[in-house]
């Protein structure tokens, strides 16, 4: 996948090529990524990328020349790529849209800064404009690293068997199980007795049980969005009879228990 981003800004993103999976997906040829200095395309001799919003008010927006110089020569680049802007107005980036984008063969991001980038860029060059949350940045960039991060993983190829992400925990709506590593004791706190005993069906049983608690404790809202499995709605039964047996006992032990109450 080919990757540009456009930005005044091009240094924020030299550590990022430089690490993690995004450095191994460089360095396999899954991903070609470049952040391309908008200024550069600025023709005065200031090489200006903003000025005053028409019809006044306070704070700049980007000038649609040097951005539509800078879009015309990655276009030709690359012509199949997808342009999108990042913008607080965005549709909310999800692991759905990440897995849309993994599809594309390039990508051209614009990272706005200032109040924005003028209209006119907007209707003539963007597929989408994408946010990353209800939330208030200083621009497009950390953004743009956040859907490139995202995207980048769903790469055929790119994550190994060792964490693939067909085993994402949002690919199948539910959060992940809790994680353990050695020592075995840790502080008086010892892993649970099942991760130990080496039985592949218990401790399957057993991550999906804690992947379940853990949904249902931290994001309920994420599961009435989900279709259960069998075995799923099978855990939920089991522990709607605990609860069950668990209240009956309690009220069994009360003193006015044979009063009918
Ligand atoms: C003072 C300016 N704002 C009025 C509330 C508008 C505004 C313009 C530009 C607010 C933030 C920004 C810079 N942010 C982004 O470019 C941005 C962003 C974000 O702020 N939050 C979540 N996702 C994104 S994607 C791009």
């Amino acid at each position: 996948m080919d990757v540009a981003v456009l930005t005044i800004f091009p240094e924020m993103f030299d550590r990022f090529w430089t690490h993690g999976i995004v450095r191994r997906a460089i360095e396999q040829g899954h991903l070609n990524g470049s952040a391309v200095d908008i200024r550069a395309f600025a023709e005065d001799r200031h090489k200006v990328t903003d000025d005053r919003p028409y019809g006044g008010g306070c704070g700049m927006v980007m000038k649609p020349e040097p951005l539509a110089k800078a879009l015309r020569a990655e276009r030709e680049r690359m012509p199949e790529a997808a342009t999108l802007l990042m913008t607080p107005q965005g549709r909310p980036f999800s692991q759905q849209t990440a897995a849309e984008l993994a599809g594309r063969q390039g990508l051209i991001f614009i990272c706005g800064r200032y109040e924005g980038v003028d209209e006119r860029i907007v209707q003539q060059f963007v597929d989408a404009e994408i946010s990353i949350g209800d939330y208030v940045l200083t621009g497009g960039e950390l953004p743009a690293m956040v859907v490139v991060d995202a995207v980048v993983r769903l790469i055929p190829g790119v994550l190994g068997g060792l964490d693939s992400a067909a085993n994402d925990s949002f690919a199948d709506g539910l959060l992940e199980h809790a994680h353990y590593t050695r020592p075995r004791d840790f502080e008086g706190r010892e892993v649970p007795d099942v991760l130990l005993s080496g039985n592949h069906a218990a401790i399957a049983q057993w991550r999906l049980e804690a992947a379940l608690v853990r949904t249902f404790l931290k994001r309920p809202d994420l599961l009435e969005k989900r279709e259960f499995t069998a075995q799923e709605i099978a855990i939920l039964k089991k522990w709607s009879q605990e609860l069950e047996n668990l209240i009956q006992v309690q009220s069994a032990c009360r003193p006015d228990s044979l009063s009918g109450h």
